[in-house]
């Protein structure tokens, strides 16, 4: 019994050092974070925050603080979406169910650019520079480094044996 209870406790990090990462997340036998409920205001014609990480099947609302009209959209080929124009208010919730990067804009104003990293496995969200994931039971992972131009560098990791790999 002694040996069983150590064995489950066998648990490993993944490590790395990715200039310009905002987010890195990443997929394998560890479970993916539960989805929740998060927004990004629009204030002042712009994106607040201008980058959110969720887990993967999370909603996202864009609650209009601004006393004018934003029509917020994405034309994400898996997580694409549009509604419409709308005034000051909470407005509603966006669904996102597959993994990866949207990059949010507004049909009135060209200039407002946000993301949505949308984790499909435990994340972390950075500055850039070092991060670690902890707690994973060793297995193959797919490592997810996302850039701040919104591009996914993704790495096959095998996590066994050693505490910590990096790469
Ligand atoms: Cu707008």
């Amino acid at each position: 019994m002694i040996a069983l209870v150590f064995a489950a406790l066998q648990m490993f990090s993944i490590s790395g050092n990715a200039s310009h990462a905002i987010a890195v997340w990443v997929t394998g036998p560890a479970r993916a974070p539960a989805p929740g409920t998060f927004e990004m205001h629009n204030v002042n014609r712009t994106f607040r925050p201008p980058m959110i990480v969720v887990p993967v099947g999370s909603q996202v609302r864009f609650p209009n603080d601004d006393p004018f009209e934003h029509s917020i959209y994405s034309t994400d080929s898996a997580n694409g979406f549009d509604i419409g124009y709308y005034g000051t208010g909470p407005g509603k919730y966006v669904s996102f169910s597959h993994a990866g990067v949207v990059q949010v804009r507004c049909h009135i104003h060209g200039y407002m650019h946000g993301m949505i990293v949308v984790a499909g496995g435990p994340f972390v969200q950075i500055t850039g520079g070092t991060y670690e994931i902890a707690n994973l039971p060793a297995g193959t992972y797919t490592v997810h480094e996302i850039t701040d131009d919104g591009i996914d560098h993704t790495v096959r990791l095998l996590v066994n044996g050693n505490k910590t790999l990096n790469f």
